[in-house]
């Protein structure tokens, strides 16, 4: 029999679509067979916790406990799980990597085919059950992670060992945004030196993507974006020009058309919008650009383009996490921050309180958030 009790804990609580959430007592259930019970340290707001609020992926079912960009402890672990022990700093992984499936066995696939995100999209855990009951009722878990909760339980396929030494404080933005941004750069579109980029929305996402583009050797890198605040980080990590669309009559892909020749070489979406998306893809080279898709339009959104602009050469790419196969590549990625390879504490706008969720929300919603710390 094991000794590990249930842990109760303070989680964030979305109890119906479109509600802010509430900070209540949960019980948090002992990890199953290959689960690990993580103390979540410091978790950030992204922009798809801020999609889960408003309810625009309607397969999600509430109540729910969200978040997805976290790092924390090692609490204990459930019957077979070898990779880590109680008290390794670890990162959730939103995407999985089993290691066995066709996905995570071939090297140009990182989407895990034991991940909720493949049939059937399902917000419990991988046994269907919950970990979380709040006043007797179960809350359901997002991408199998739930980081808005001080102890949260994960498949082990869902978690990356780090270096003991990582400040968690900062390094929990490599579980999502800084991930993402910087690997649709380096690994999905492969910018090349002296290319010229394009980055629509300079969100966290969207200024890891500029941090990509410089590493790679881009000569300009373009940000876009209507909110004109977002400009000076977006220099700050390597911006050599910004532009927003309200400040121009035409449409902004005839502007950068206009401004590069015949396009950019790499166009990258980070607004999470289907026109942007367009917009994109319209604004990249004619004869070889490439528009990488990265923003999360709502569920069902359909893209409409002019499948011509294809047929002359460009392609039209998606990413997910930016690419990588997370449980091999956060280590590395830990150890590269820790080495002073990325400057990525400089995403980080607001720190707050756990309990203060509510108020990191309305920051980024107010457009003066790049993203908000929360500190258990
Ligand atoms: P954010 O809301 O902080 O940033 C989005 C930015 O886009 C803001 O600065 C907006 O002002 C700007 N924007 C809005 N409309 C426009 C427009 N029409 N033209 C130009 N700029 C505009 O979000 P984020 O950086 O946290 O996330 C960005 C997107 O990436 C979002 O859709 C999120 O859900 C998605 C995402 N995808 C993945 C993935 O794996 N593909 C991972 C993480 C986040
Ligand atoms: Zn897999
Ligand atoms: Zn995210």
């Amino acid at each position: 029999m094991s000794d590990i009790q249930v842990i109760k804990c303070k989680a964030a609580i979305i109890w119906e679509a479109g509600k802010m959430p509430s900070v209540e007592e949960v019980e948090v259930a002992p990890p199953k067979s290959q689960e690990v019970r993580v103390k979540i340290v410091a978790t950030s707001i992204c922009r798809t916790d801020d999609n889960v609020l408003k309810g625009i992926f309607p397969h999600l079912e509430y109540p729910i406990i969200g978040g997805h960009e976290a790092a924390g402890i090692v609490e204990s672990v459930g019957p077979g799980v070898t990779c880590v022990k109680p008290g390794d700093e670890v990162i959730p992984l939103c995407v999985p990597q089993c290691g066995e499936c066709a996905c995570c066995l071939s090297p140009k696939a990182n989407c895990c085919l034991k991940s909720h995100i493949y049939k059937p999209l399902q917000n419990l855990m991988p046994d269907k059950t919950s970990r979380f009951t709040c006043r007797g009722k179960q809350i359901h878990h997002f991408l199998w992670i739930s980081t808005f909760s001080e102890y949260t339980v994960v498949p082990v396929v869902s978690i990356a060992k780090i270096s003991n030494d990582a400040p968690l404080d900062k390094v929990c933005l490599f579980g999502c945004g800084f991930s993402t941004g910087y690997g649709a750069a380096i690994n999905n579109a492969q910018v090349e030196p002296g290319s010229s980029c394009a980055i629509f929305g300079l969100g966290g996402v969207g200024l890891s993507v500029i941090m990509g583009c410089k590493t790679a050797g881009a000569s300009r890198i373009i940000g876009i974006d209507t909110n004109k605040d977002k400009f000076a980080k977006a220099r700050e990590l390597g911006a050599t020009e910004c532009i927003s669309p309200e400040d121009f009559e035409k449409p902004i892909n005839e502007v950068l058309v206009e401004m590069t020749g015949l396009g950019v070489d790499y166009a990258f979406e980070v607004a999470g919008h289907v026109d942007t998306e367009a917009t994109a893809l319209a604004s990249s080279h004619f004869g070889h650009g490439v528009c990488v898709l990265v923003g999360a339009p709502p569920t069902g959104s359909k893209l409409c383009i002019r499948p011509l602009q294809l047929l002359t050469g460009k392609k039209l790419i998606g990413s997910m996490i930016g690419g990588w196969k997370l449980k091999d590549a956060l280590p590395k990625l830990v150890s590269d921050y820790m080495a002073n390879k990325f400057n990525t504490d400089a995403l980080i706008s607001h720190v707050l309180p756990f309990e203060k969720i509510a108020e990191g929300f309305e920051l980024l919603n107010s457009g003066k958030c790049i993203r908000c710390v929360l500190l258990f």
